[in-house]
């Protein structure tokens, strides 16, 4: 583990990673806990315009494996000028999705080697992994309802298919590494809450 937390929230859309992920935050500060929220793709000025550029729909078409790049140059300036610095000085980090996000998009949906995400995850985090994931796991058909009627970006315009094999991405890497509390998001948000509350609990009594 870093010295100091990274919670990271993980899902596809609509599973509340937003909402919990600010949930989450005010509970830490509320103990008083210095913690920090962000997101990825984002979180700095340059990677905030990569990730409008990611987002775009563009004329031409896009690689999964451009669409890597792009995502690990953003997480590259996120860790240098944001996450390091925070946890060197003794901040917890909240990070609405992480690297998990890769794996599940690029390398499940989209195809791209495993291997190719796995080496440029060693060269630009080297040490640096999240202590505890929360997969809130939404089967795609919700996220639909949940998100019908929003303008959609390009990643929101792909198809049930494309979701299904991110989410089954997600339960995979889930069952392979203990980080992970993998939550049901299907359920009323009040239960979700309750659920994240309870393991959050055990998180800070363990960690501070
Ligand atoms: N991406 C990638 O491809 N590769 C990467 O490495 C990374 C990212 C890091 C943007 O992510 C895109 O980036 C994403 C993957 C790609 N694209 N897609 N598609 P994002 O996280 O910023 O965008 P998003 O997933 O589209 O966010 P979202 O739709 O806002 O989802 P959310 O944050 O999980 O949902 P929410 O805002 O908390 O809730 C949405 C609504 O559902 C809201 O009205 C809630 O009140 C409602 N909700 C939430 N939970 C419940 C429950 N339990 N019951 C009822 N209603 C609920």
């Amino acid at each position: 583990m870093s010295s100091y937390p990274i919670i990271v929230f993980e899902g596809i859309e609509g599973s509340g990673k937003s909402y919990l992920s600010k949930k989450l935050f005010k509970s830490l500060k509320k103990r008083r806990i210095n913690t920090i929220l962000t997101r990825e793709p984002g979180g700095t000025e340059l990677a905030e315009a990569i990730r409008e550029a990611m987002l775009a729909k563009w004329q031409e078409e896009i690689t999964g494996l451009t669409e890597v790049l792009l995502v690990f140059a953003a997480r590259e300036q996120h860790l240098k000028n944001v996450i390091r610095p925070n946890l060197e000085r003794g901040t917890w980090v909240v990070c609405d999705r992480f690297t998990d996000a890769t794996f599940a998009y690029q390398g499940e949906a989209r195809g791209v080697d495993a291997e190719i995400i796995e080496r440029l995850e060693q060269w630009v985090q080297v040490d640096l992994y999240p202590d505890l994931t929360f997969f809130l796991d939404l089967p795609p058909e919700e996220s639909e309802s949940r998100i019908a009627g929003r303008e959609k970006d390009r990643m929101e315009s792909e198809n049930r298919d494309f979701f299904q094999k991110v989410r089954s991405g997600y339960i995979r890497r889930a069952k392979g590494h203990k980080r992970y509390c993998i939550l049901d998001a299907s359920r009323p948000l009040e239960e979700v809450v309750s659920d994240l509350r309870h393991r959050l609990l055990n998180f800070v009594q363990e960690n501070s």
